[in-house]
């Protein structure tokens, strides 16, 4: 009897450490460098879940900018707008990317300047995954491409 509840025991305990932040990736995380004086700066990345169940990033935060909003662009008219979105979906097995002229994360109200080769630690919330902790590398102001050359 007690060695069946041990087993039970272990077995629940392997469940809940089961590493679910593991199920999604954080590729190349860049920002751009900000103008001196700017008040917003951008960040991209490729996101890939290899789980089998859909998840979603929720919100981003970081000691550098009073706020992060998720960004994506929208063709209005033929006049490209940013929007806020409250989230986006990571596909199961699959990846959401955020790059220039696409969706973006929006840092608000930068506490000072995003200088390149510089980084920003992000960190990003996923409705299944929890909180994942990333270093976004900062590029060139008006940069279209991670920075080259560096380690991610
Ligand atoms: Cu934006």
């Amino acid at each position: 009897m007690k060695i069946a509840r041990l087993i039970l025991i272990f077995s629940l305990l392997s469940i809940f450490h089961f590493p679910a932040a593991a199920q999604v990736a954080i590729e190349k995380p860049w920002a751009r460098a900000t103008a001196p004086g700017a008040r917003v700066g951008s960040g991209y990345m490729v996101i890939r879940n290899q789980g089998a169940a859909g998840d979603r990033l929720l919100s981003a935060s970081t000691p550098a900018s009073a706020k992060v909003e998720l960004h994506v662009h929208i063709n209005d008219n033929g006049v490209m707008k940013m929007r806020e979105v409250p989230a986006y979906d990571v596909p199961a097995r699959g990846a959401f990317e955020l790059r220039p002229g696409g969706a973006h994360l929006m840092f608000v109200e930068v506490k000072r300047p995003f200088k390149e080769g510089g980084t920003v630690p992000v960190k990003l919330t996923f409705e299944k995954a929890g909180e994942v902790n990333t270093e976004f590398q900062i590029g060139r102001l008006g940069g279209s491409a991670p920075p080259a050359g560096r380690k991610y």
